[in-house]
């Protein structure tokens, strides 16, 4: 096995859950008329029972004994009596019941996108070894756009991608479908996810061009049986590069016609486009503030483009300029003032932490402070800051703490998210996708977890990243309940080893500079302050940590007050987050009894040591995992217990250097001298801009 197939492997299954399957998959039946929606649910179906059982089962109309029954609320055969309503337009139901006297499984929904989420949710539960004799589900996705951001480029580079090259094949496009187009599909639908970004953040205007919407159409067309609409990141000075006009002054009436022409164009040639992302006055992405604008005229400007067609605006609040005193405090400075001036088809979408992806972040202060303006949940998938794809880390716990966090503003995140906190009906959970032309899609057997989980979690933000990385493991791996049980303890374990091992106790954005893979904590020297890692920790021989209460920059006071209260203390904010929100000295009491230096040394070692365990239980699971995928993550794990070593000492050397302090006795010295670590340099690690 190579991971091509994902989590959709549909291997034999063995024993009772076999007996079980063959009993409750005899045959399909198809009520409602055909489309092409319904195909593929047909055809995935068949797939999934003929490789856990052996034997494909027919499609048919005759309602018989261990029936697959897919249907409809309006071809729904007399007899079956379902909570229809509470399905929604893209829920389920999958239940065992008596229809016209036969022991039957009905998959049932409002609509065929409906049908085909619920027969992969029904291979799941085949796959995962769930009661199939009572099986009665039911779920409805709580959040209505479910996105992934390809931050693909036009010639295939992947902007932080770190599985190969981008999976759309341009230069072949319209003309050539690749079978990978289909198989993403598949793979995206089995999880919910209802829309993909194809272009870049950091976007070129030609995407806008006749030639390669095209091209754009052309995976429209193939995504469109799955449920999945095509969007496109949008570049703000378009009509000045393609239209020929002076400026792109989101207040001129002539820009305004040029983009309603151009939404027009495209919904000629995409007619169900989803509409647009955008990157505006952010790291040099031209936008309305180049013209004394703000983000919501700049936003509502391409919403009024696309409301005739039903599309929508998803507009980014990653911003932040050099003068602002502290990077973390810019976006809702920004952003926050402006609620209520959004159009209605415009959400503003806002990174999970109100830095930059890092391995741990407390959730973005914006979340819950703009009730009259849905925002979207961005994360990022490919890990950037977290190793790239050779260390193994699970992404579902991260996910989940941002979901969970109490925002104090009436819910969590994931209530701000799914819209219910301030009653929005449009809401959106946008990931930024690790897919690539690797044979294994996302440049590690364990990499497909962090795209799973998070199109499990955008579905139902609810679900805990243990449930899923179970699920995952199961259909991944192994359905043999001891082996996906080690599985998914080492999976839990490794986020927050990595946390450890490259930024403990609320550090954040040590990473080496541009490729952000290994540690660089003593660079100082970049063209922006907010980019060094010395502007983040603020170490010195008095202390460490970036004070953000009221005798700093006071970014803690965008918070909720009941949130605020908390963080603004270091006796009150979790050890997770101390250096995050304060500057302390050295020999600050940690609530471990340690000292601070002492404490951050433990966390260090802790990452290694968990590493290392990760290594060795991967090691125990050989006779359950066939040879190649174990192999290989072998390989990877040897790696990163390498680079989770090389991140300990490297800092350890640095944070010593600094401090002057001598390590707390016991504690193994840096293999080598600091000099040596400052000295390497990485000009062609992958994935940068
Ligand atoms: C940063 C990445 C950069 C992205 C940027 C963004 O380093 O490549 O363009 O985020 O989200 O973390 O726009």
């Amino acid at each position: 096995e190579d991971g091509y197939e994902l989590w959709l492997r549909y291997r034999p299954l063995q024993g009772p859950a076999l007996v079980q399957l063959q009993a409750g998959a005899k045959s399909i039946v198809r009520t409602g008329a055909d489309s092409p929606t319904l195909q593929a649910a047909v055809a995935e179906l068949k797939r999934g029972v003929a490789g856990l059982t052996g034997r494909e089962p027919a499609l048919t109309s005759r309602i018989a004994p261990g029936a697959l029954v897919l249907a409809t609320a309006a071809s729904a055969p007399a007899g079956l009596a379902l909570p229809w309503a509470e399905l929604g337009a893209e829920g389920y139901a999958l239940r065992r019941l008596k229809l016209q006297g036969a022991d039957v499984t009905v998959i049932a929904a409002n609509s065929d996108i409906g049908l085909l989420y619920g027969s992969y949710a029904w291979l799941r539960a085949a796959q995962t070894g769930a009661d199939l004799a009572s099986l009665d589900q039911r779920s409805a996705p709580k959040v209505k756009l479910r996105m992934l951001n390809h931050w693909d480029n036009l010639d295939r580079h992947v902007e932080r991608g770190y599985s190969g090259a981008s999976i759309w094949d341009w230069w072949k496009l319209p003309e050539i479908l690749d079978a990978r187009y289909t198989d993403y599909a598949r793979a995206n639908a089995s999880l919910g996810i209802n829309g993909t970004v194809l272009n870049n953040v950091n976007s070129k205007a030609d995407s806008l061009t006749g030639p390669w919407l095209a091209k754009a159409a052309a995976l429209a067309g193939v995504f469109r049986p799955y449920g999945i609409k095509v969007y496109l990141s949008a570049r703000f000075s378009a009509p000045v590069e393609l239209g020929g006009l002076k400026k792109s002054d989101p207040l001129d009436p002539a820009v305004r016609a040029w983009w309603r022409a151009k939404a027009d164009e495209i919904y000629k040639t995409i007619p169900d486009f989803g509409g647009f992302l955008v990157k505006a006055n952010s790291e040099g992405q031209p936008g309305p503030q180049d013209y004394g604008r703000n983000h919501a005229d700049g936003a509502n400007m391409l919403a009024e483009a696309l409301a005739p067609h039903g599309g929508v605006v998803l507009w980014r609040a990653f911003v932040y300029a050099p003068e602002a005193k502290d990077r973390a405090a810019q976006a809702f400075d920004e952003f926050q003032p402006l609620d209520g001036k959004f159009a209605p088809n415009v959400i503003v979408q806002v990174k999970n932490g109100a830095i930059d992806f890092q391995p741990r972040e407390p959730f973005h202060p914006l979340f819950g402070a703009t009730p009259k303006t849905p925002l979207a949940l961005e994360l990022q998938i490919t890990k950037e800051y977290l190793g790239f794809a050779t260390h193994l880390v699970y992404m579902g716990p991260l996910f989940e703490e941002v979901l969970k966090a109490d925002t104090g503003r009436g819910g969590t995140v994931a209530r701000v998210v799914d819209g219910s906190l301030a009653r929005h009906p449009l809401t959106a959970v946008a990931g930024v996708a690790n897919i690539g032309t690797d044979r294994n899609w996302s440049g590690s057997q364990f990499d497909q977890a962090n795209w799973y989980a998070y199109g499990r979690m955008a579905w139902d933000p609810d679900l805990t990243a243990a449930a899923i990385a179970r699920d995952w493991a199961a259909q991944t791996f192994s359905t043999r309940p001891a082996a996906r049980d080690a599985i998914v303890d080492l999976m839990l374990a490794s986020r927050e080893a990595v946390v450890d091992y490259m930024t403990p106790l609320g550090l954040h954005h040590l990473m080496g500079t541009g490729h952000h893979y290994g540690p660089a904590p003593w660079v100082d020297n970049l063209e922006r302050a907010d980019w060094n890692p010395t502007y983040f920790h603020r170490a010195a021989k008095d202390g460490i940590g970036f004070d953000r209460t009221a005798k700093g920059s006071n970014a803690v006071a965008q918070y909720a007050p009941s949130v605020a209260r908390l963080w603004a203390d270091p006796r009150s904010t979790p050890p997770e987050l101390l250096l995050w929100f304060h500057r302390l000295p050295w020999d600050h009491a940690m609530p471990s009894g340690r000292t601070l230096w002492a404490e951050l040394v433990a966390r260090y070692d802790r990452g290694v040591a968990t590493v290392a365990d990760m290594r060795r239980r991967w090691a125990a699971l050989g006779p359950h995992i066939d040879a190649g995928r174990h192999a290989e993550v072998s390989a990877y794990l040897a790696q990163q217990e390498r680079e989770a070593r090389w991140w300990r000492d490297a800092c350890i050397a640095y944070f010593q250097s600094v401090s002057g302090l001598s390590l707390p006795a016991g504690a193994r010295p840096p293999e080598r001298s600091l000099d040596d670590y400052k000295a390497q340099r990485f000009p062609y690690a992958p994935g940068k801009g």
